[in-house]
């Protein structure tokens, strides 16, 4: 390429930059953002092998990942653009901007500051593209500029999230304050605590950030196929929950991989919301829908009769549920993958007789729920202390709903050995385990497994999480 060709490309990304700045910004003003709002929109429209292959290697940056990519992706569009002819110019970035708008209008979160922002971003970029910079010190500016403004969007967003999230912590208690929870282990040197803090938490949904719903405004409705339509506020709702623990599982979580939490929940039991809303005999499905659109359903009978015990949760640890984890409520049926389980950020339970077809499923995951698969986790192995060789082992595992009977570890893929386990708080909760074993010198492989006590044994088989979760023990090595 020509030098001018690589300076009409430079001066065109600059100018993207700064049109995505102030459209962000704008957006921002207006408490939405343009870069989240394609960002969900790559999330729900990305071939399910990038979807897949983004989580596995971005992990929990995957936001981060996503919004990184949004920017970049905007750079070489209208770097692209200076290679139209000059007439082709303006009004591509007009499409471009207006499909933005409409596709953020259109989309699951039906984003209008996101809309407004993107069109704002058009403008910008129409009129930059008609003269664009064609110095290093016009780059230089229009870039800055982008940046600069980018940067006062990002600042902006933040403070409000911030303050929501103190507004949402401010609600008081939700259930004990804080958790205590004991399985006689105390407190083990590298070992996970019993309870998981919301912060250390993972977090995994289709949305950069959450969003941010007024406690005050907001209101709970049960509709469809029901004889009761009912409204629950917050309050209403905090007056019949009950405390639970379990352990909440992304169906990512490959072994040895973060994405589990153990929390102490408050939530109403959905057994007896059905039963206040009375549903008709022909209702077959409860959808649960998002404020963002994203929806979850599951089968009614089993939650109605209790076989499968779900809960609308509306506290963590003891405080209502942090926004990244839902606030103000979500459904949790403990046992389910999390992106089975109900949604967060909930808007409305709905009884249908559909055959909905829900977020996951569009996108080629099994319609029916799929069942947590029991993993053992090693978080513990560690040489040394009483004499040489003794190498601790400790970690967590988990058999929702009904528990975990056992749990073994094997070295260099020799005997299975069973391990000492912490006492169980609830079946759904995670246990830990420890144990100490004599290894001679040299590099040693430990791995480790839990049967359920519906007898299941974790299978060793390697498998990747799409399309029915992921397989395979976890393992590490250690050298005496
Ligand atoms: N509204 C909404 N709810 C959602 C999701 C989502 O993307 N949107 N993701 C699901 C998935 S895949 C998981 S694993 C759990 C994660 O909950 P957490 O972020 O509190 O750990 O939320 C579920 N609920
Ligand atoms: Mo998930």
């Amino acid at each position: 390429m020509s030098v001018n060709g690589k300076r009409r490309l430079l001066g065109a990304a600059a100018v993207g930059l700064g049109a995505l700045g102030a459209g962000e910004l704008i957006a921002a003003t207006h408490g939405g953002s343009v870069i989240d709002g394609v960002g969900r929109l790559l999330a729900d429209t990305a071939p399910i092998p990038v979807v897949e292959t983004t989580v596995a290697m971005a992990g929990r940056y995957d936001k981060e990942t996503t919004r990184a990519g949004v920017v970049l992706g905007t750079l070489a569009a209208t770097a692209g653009m200076a290679l139209l002819p000059q007439r082709l110019r303006a009004p591509a970035a007009a499409a471009f901007g207006a499909g933005a708008a409409a596709l953020a209008l259109r989309g699951a979160n039906q984003s209008v500051p996101a809309a407004i922002g993107g069109l704002a971003a058009a403008g910008v970029l129409r009129a930059g593209l008609r003269r664009p910079p064609t110095t290093a010190g016009g780059e230089l500016l229009w870039a800055t500029a982008g940046a600069g403004l980018l940067a006062a969007a990002e600042t902006l967003i933040r403070r409000e999230d911030r303050r929501h999230t103190e507004r949402v912590r401010q609600l008081g208690p939700m259930g004990s304050h804080p958790p205590m929870a004991e399985d006689g282990f105390g407190a083990e040197p590298g070992l996970t605590p019993l309870i998981t803090k919301a912060g250390r938490f993972y977090v995994a949904d289709v949305n950069s950030r959450p969003p941010r719903i007024d406690p005050g405004q907001w209101r709970l409705a049960i509709t469809g196929k029901v004889a009761h339509p009912l409204r629950f506020s917050l309050a209403d709702l905090a007056e019949q929950a009950v405390e639970f623990d379990a352990v909440m599982v992304c169906v990512h979580n490959t072994p040895g991989a973060g994405r589990a939490g153990n929390a102490r929940w408050f939530g109403v039991p959905l057994t007896a919301l059905l039963e206040h809303t009375m549903p008709d005999s022909t209702a077959t499905r409860l959808v649960t829908r998002a404020v963002d659109g994203y929806t979850i359903s599951l089968p009614l009978e089993p939650l109605r009769t209790g076989e499968w015990p779900g809960y609308l949760v509306i506290g963590m640890n003891g405080e209502a549920l942090p926004p990244e984890h839902g606030f103000p409520a979500r459904v949790f049926v403990p046992g389910l993958y999390g992106q089975y389980t109900g949604v967060k950020w909930l808007a409305e339970l709905e009884l249908s007789d559909d055959t909905q077809v829900d977020y996951w499923w569009k996108r080629g995951w099994p319609s029916d729920a799929l069942w947590v698969r029991p993993q053992a986790r090693i978080d513990v192995a560690t040489a040394g202390g009483d004499g040489p060789g003794k190498t601790t082992v400790a970690g967590v595992a988990w058999a929702p709903p009904r528990g975990v009977a056992r749990v073994e570890i094997r070295i260099d893929e020799t005997d299975w050995l069973s391990v000492e386990l912490g006492a169980e708080t609830a079946p759904a909760a995670w246990r830990r385990w420890r144990t100490v074993v004599d290894l001679p010198p040299g590099t040693h492989t430990i791995q480790a497994r839990v049967t359920g006590r519906s007898g299941e044994v974790q299978d060793g088989a390697v498998r990747a999480p799409f399309p029915e979760g992921p397989g395979g023990f976890h393992s590490v090595t250690v050298t005496i």
